[in-house]
């Protein structure tokens, strides 16, 4: 087994009596609706339980017990006298309703929603509690996404290569639309819908204004016109520079006559193509692309002047906060803020700004970003990183939902404790009109889709949290494994926990206690922590960790570039002291003296090296675990896990070795004993990681 199915395998149930029962309660199939949504759920449903039950489900009519309904109160008159009116309001357009009801006297199962997307989100949550083995005699289950666009965002370029993508090619096959529409991509709208993600940014954040012309937008089309029946809309990225390069116009300064007219008449062939585009998403005056700034505007003029040209169809414009520039002398950490701060209130009202979930970029672990509470008037969007750029990329187990979660449980204190990013992000803090959350999709054209079998959970959670950002990582994993590979309990409990663990062990093994940004020189993968000396201090390690023989950290206090001082007073309290910052932020704000007592009582020298050896150690343990499972897992599926934990073991050891003898030319402190000496030298680790390609 390849694990090209995803978690939507459809499995015989193995389970003799859960069979039985799910056969009582699914004796055939009411639909009357045939819209293009409502085809795609009927046509799931059939192999979705041909597969599960390993019989046929088959279009009925009403007068047998046990029939199957699905449909909306509009185009479903059995639905529509079950007065649900009340109970539907309360869902919006895309929430649904699975109910264990009577109909006309019989015993029946009720899939319904206000929309048909409402009923195809219903029909996947239904075959859910199949695949997960649940009870169905007694539904009432009511569910609705607390966010509005949650967005696959893919750094895909048009030439197929996926900027920091590791599960082969884009899935997007250019050369071949829009004539040849691959399974892929209906299948790629099918598992998407299945989680409840309504959007698709298509093409990378450093844009190409290619994709703005004719021959790709018939291309872009074809794409929206096979994913519209699962709800799943199509963005573009917007390169700021586009009236120059494709209209030839001289200038794209964004409050230029012409360039407003050239973009009102872009957005309007668009439309022709796509009646629904949601939008674009920019990265503008960000790492050398082009943007309002090179005319002397503002973001806000930039995000307006496009939000006009999409406004009347509906569309919107995901403007990204990730800007930072190295001739700013001041902490990169502090810059998004500096910028976008002051343009609280001067944005369009169908515009979101898009900020990533911290100040940097991505790293195993920071701080929420300052700006999630500081912009009430501007709805701010999540961007979380599927793909592990920074995270082992394809290669290590690291299921993300743990840090997804402690981004959005975390408080920002705005309007006092319990003020959290999740408020923010979901519109309930500051009344926001607009939510959103973007994931950079992990997603190639590998057989498994993301290179690493687990990287499927990552997707998997990222849809399932911007549905709903309560659902813990446990039970997030839960749904995933039983679907992915098995309902045993043997199998799921150590599996789970494993995953549940795998986020901490590798920020163990990379950068524990609030290091970050200390990779090699030429890719984000392995370690570098000496790297200095490149073309911008801000892409050096030495300038994020600042060890010397003194200590080590990044001194964010008052004392220090005070980016703290972004945070409310609640969040400067707790973090502002050494005693009283969470460990595993202690590097990010304070520069520590090596012989400071943390709380286990250690020296900081012997925690940092204790937390690197049990980071590597722990993925010893991951390894035995999977061992364990063998008897559950096909042999494709488990030779291939198998693998990769131990390139991971590799690689954490790799990253432990390099890093404590790097900090120990500062520390001047020997290894705590009990921990097996390095096998090389430093020198050899330095070698391993040569300035091939000048870059970042
Ligand atoms: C960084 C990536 C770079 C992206 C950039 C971004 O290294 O490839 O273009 O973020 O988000 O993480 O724009």
């Amino acid at each position: 087994d390849d694990g090209y199915r995803l978690w939507q395998r459809y499995d015989f149930v193995q389970d003799q009596a859960k069979r039985q029962a799910y056969l009582a309660n699914l004796t055939g199939l009411v639909i009357e609706g045939n819209s293009p949504t409502l085809t795609v759920a009927r046509q799931e449903l059939v192999t979705g339980l041909a597969g599960l039950l390993g019989k046929p489900l088959r279009l009925t009519s009403l007068n047998t017990a046990g029939v199957l309904i699905l449909g909306t109160p509009q185009n479903t008159s059995v639905i529509k006298n079950l007065n649900l009116a009340v109970k539907l309001t309360a869902l919006g357009p895309e929430g649904f309703l699975i109910l264990s009801a009577q109909v006309q006297g019989k015993k029946a199962t009720v899939i319904t929603a206000n929309s048909d997307v409402g009923v195809l989100y219903g029909t996947f949550h239904f075959l859910k509690l199949l695949q997960t083995n649940q009870d169905i005699t007694q539904l009432n289950i009511s569910s609705a996404p607390k966010i509005q666009r949650r967005i696959l965002n893919h750094w895909d370029n048009l030439d197929r290569t996926v900027e920091r993508g590791y599960a082969g090619f884009s899935i997007w096959d250019w050369h071949k639309l829009p004539d040849y529409i691959d399974q892929r991509y209906i299948d790629y709208a099918r598992a998407n819908a299945s989680i409840g993600i309504n959007g698709t940014v298509l093409t990378n954040v450093n844009a190409n204004a290619l994709i703005l012309t004719p021959q790709y937008l018939v291309k872009v089309k074809a794409l929206a016109d096979a994913f519209r029946p699962y709800g799943l809309k199509v963005y573009l990225t917007a390169r700021f520079s586009a009236p120059v390069e494709m209209g030839g116009l001289k200038t794209a300064d964004p409050l230029d006559a012409q360039v407003k007219t050239w973009w009102k008449n872009k957005a309007a062939e668009i439309y022709s193509y796509v009646p629904d585009f949601g939008g674009f998403l920019v990265k503008a005056n960000s790492e050398g692309q082009p943007g309002p700034q090179n005319y002397g505007r503002s973001h806000a003029d930039g995000a307006n002047m496009l939000a006009d040209a999409v406004a009347e169809k509906g569309g919107i414009v995901m403007w990204r906060a990730f800007v930072y520039d190295n001739k700013v002398p001041d902490d990169r950490a502090k810059q998004a803020y500096t910028e976008f701060k002051p343009l609280d209130g001067q944005f369009r009202k169908n515009v979101l700004v898009q900020v990533k979930n911290g100040p940097i970029d991505f790293q195993p672990r920071e701080p929420f970003h300052p700006l999630f509470g500081a912009m009430p008037q501007t709805p701010l969007m999540m961007e979380f990183q599927i793909t592990q750029e920074y995270l082992g990329q394809a290669t290590n187990l690291v299921y993300q939902a743990p840090l997804y979660k402690e981004t959005l449980d975390a408080d920002t204190h705005v309007k006092g404790a319990g003020s959290t990013v999740a408020k923010v992000v979901d519109g309930s803090l500051h009344q926001y009109e607009l939510t959103g959350m973007a994931g950079v999709a992990n997603i190639g054209n590998d057989r498994n889709w993301t290179g690493h079998l687990f990287g499927q959970a990552n997707w998997y959670c990222f849809g399932r949290l911007a549905w709903d950002h309560t659902l813990s990582s446990e039970k997030i994993a839960d749904e995933w494994l039983r679907m992915t590979f098995t309902n045993e309990a043997t199998f799921l409990n150590p599996i789970n926990k494993m995953m549940r663990q795998s986020r901490e062990t590798l920020v163990n093994y990379m950068t524990p206690l609030g290091l970050h940004h200390i990779m090699g020189y030429s890719h984000h993968y392995g370690p570098g922590p000496w790297i200095k000396d490149k073309q911008r201090a801000d892409w050096t390690s030495v300038y994020y960790h600042k060890a010397s023989p003194e200590g080590i950290g990044f001194d964010r206090t008052v004392t220090g570039s005070n980016a703290l001082a972004q945070y409310a007073p609640g969040v400067q309290q707790q973090f502002g002291k050494p005693a009283t910052c969470p460990e595993e932020f202690l590097l990010w704000f304070h520069h520590v003296k090596w012989d400071y007592k943390v709380k286990s009582g250690r020296s900081l020298w012997d925690e940092l090296c204790q937390r690197y050896y049990r980071g590597a150690a722990e993925v010893g343990q991951m390894r035995q675990t999977w061992q364990a499972a063998q008897a559950y897992v096909d042999a494709e599926r488990f030779n291939h896990v198998k693998m990769l934990l131990l390139i991971q073991e590799k690689e954490a050891r790799w990253w432990r070795d390099a890093c404590v003898l790097y900090f120990q030319t500062f520390a001047q402190r020997p290894i705590p004993a009990g921990l097996e000496k390095p096998s090389q030298t430093l020198d050899y680790y330095v070698k391993q990681d040569p300035k091939f390609v000048p870059g970042n």
